[in-house]
């Protein structure tokens, strides 16, 4: 065929298309203009805490490069950028002092956003605790970090909700609960007991029914807010009513203590028995904060489990992944394209949001730039494009998908990876900081072009 078949769109023209990153990943500028340090500071400058020893310390400087960056998103064509606030940029200690130079650049890079037509949707919370909650109250292990929590997500609200109307007030709640505190991985890098790696959990979990209330009480527009959950996701190993009802079940339960209780409200009763002595304290009226409506569900979906039906108790089980099931260049990313479309449709069918958005999806490759400056990442073009076929399945199914953000944006500082690992559809070289877009970049352009997955 000589010319060039017009794509038949399927993404309706409302659907967002978006990038995502957070602030410690990208934004650099550890120290300047009064921001107080994190605890993914201090983790990164522990030696043996992060492959080579990387830091977040310059990262992307995504904080002076800003405009090169939304120039990059506006040639890209998206009309969402998914970015995170920093807590100690805006507030050094984490309570308390509010740091006007801070407010003034998430003020800025909103700014410029919509001056191109770039909505921006701004996660409270990717991880970078401020030190001085750790140092004062243990972090996450305290009560104390939830109810600051909820009070920063009201000075946000005072500050930006002019000029932002989309929040989100979590991102992953167990990677930075389980990781950090449990497995010690992540930041701060603790190893405590399976009772306060429950009562972590149930603070963070507070924590966003925090956040949901007080963006709401405070904000100067009514805001829409959500979360951005890496729920675990389970599809059926064959898509039979037997197994895709076991695959439901199982995922209600391995969410329970995260996205279960935020849908429900409520934690399982299995979920209180599995843990026993070691399940959480909750106090009275926590629940119903946990449960508090949101306008819409974030998920964040990069791979998922296969999952049977047995025919005794649970009547449900997890297959291991074979040593020889395909991956991108993560230990963790099991190539599962299927995992965005029921991801989508078991959330839809468990709890009803009213609007879903995957959050996050993007795979790491092994990219390297060719003799005449091109990063031909066709591995991560194959990812997405099975990987978008199958949210299409679910938009063509009905399923209230309103919009996909890719991550990332850019590569970047990939926390206990450094900079060993690119999820990014623009390379960075990290020497200069140049920014070059990928074969993925120029992919994911004619996707949102056209509407529909090429
Ligand atoms: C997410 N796992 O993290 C985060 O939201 C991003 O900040 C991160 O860069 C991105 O995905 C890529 O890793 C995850 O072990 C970290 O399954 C670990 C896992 C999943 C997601």
């Amino acid at each position: 065929m000589s010319q060039r078949r017009a794509v038949k769109s399927v993404f309706p023209k409302s659907f967002t298309w978006g990038c995502a990153t957070a602030s410690y990943q990208v934004e650099g500028a550890a120290r300047t203009d009064g921001r107080g340090p994190s605890i993914w500071d201090t983790f990164s400058h522990r030696p043996g805490c992060v492959d080579m020893d990387h830091t977040g310390d310059v990262a992307d400087d995504q904080y002076h490069r800003f405009r090169e960056d939304v120039r990059l998103m506006k040639d890209l064509g998206i009309s969402a950028y998914r970015f995170s606030i920093s807590w100690s940029r805006v507030m050094p200690r984490g309570r308390g002092r509010s740091n006007p130079k801070g407010w003034d650049y998430y003020r800025r890079l909103a700014d410029e956003l919509l001056s191109q037509g770039i909505q921006p949707w701004a996660t409270l919370f990717h991880w970078d605790l401020p030190q001085a909650l750790e140092t004062d109250f243990g972090g996450w292990a305290s009560r104390s970090t939830a109810e600051a929590f909820g009070d920063y997500a009201a000075e946000v609200a005072r500050h930006l909700s002019d000029r932002i109307r989309h929040f989100f007030t979590i991102n992953e709640f167990s990677c930075f609960t389980d990781m950090g505190y449990f497995q010690g991985i992540f930041a701060p890098g603790r190893r405590v007991s399976l009772q306060e790696r429950n009562q972590i959990r149930h603070h963070a979990v507070l924590a966003h029914g925090l956040a949901v209330q007080a963006l709401r009480a405070q904000a100067k527009v009514k805001p829409t807010v959500g979360l951005a959950e890496n729920l675990n996701v389970c599809v059926p190993a064959i898509e039979t009513p037997e197994h895709i009802g076991a695959a439901r079940k199982a995922m209600r339960l391995f969410n329970a203590p995260f996205l279960t209780a935020v849908m429900e409200g409520a934690y399982l009763e299995d979920y209180l028995k599995a843990e026993g002595g070691n399940a959480p304290v909750c106090a009275e009226g926590d629940l119903k904060i946990i449960g508090s409506a949101l306008d819409f569900v974030g998920l964040n979906i990069y791979t998922a489990n296969n999952v049977q039906a047995i025919d005794r108790e649970p009547g449900f089980e997890l297959i291991p992944h074979p040593e020889s099931f395909p991956k991108m260049d993560t230990h963790w990313l099991f190539f599962c394209p299927q995992s965005l479309y029921w991801g989508v449709r078991m959330v839809s069918d468990l709890w009803k949001p009213r609007a879903l958005y995957i959050t996050e999806n993007g795979c790491a490759s092994k990219d390297k730039l060719t003799a005449t400056g091109e990063v031909l990442d066709t591995d991560r073009v194959m990812y997405l494009r099975n990987y978008l076929t199958s949210a299409q399945r679910a938009v063509l199914d009905g399923y209230p998908l309103k919009g996909y953000f890719l991550w990332s944006l850019l590569d970047n500082f990939e926390w206990a990876s450094g900079y060993t690992k690119r999820f990014g559809i623009t390379y960075v070289n990290y020497s200069t900081l140049a920014r070059t877009p990928k074969l993925s970049y120029a992919y994911y352009r004619e996707v949102i072009r056209s509407g529909a997955v090429l």
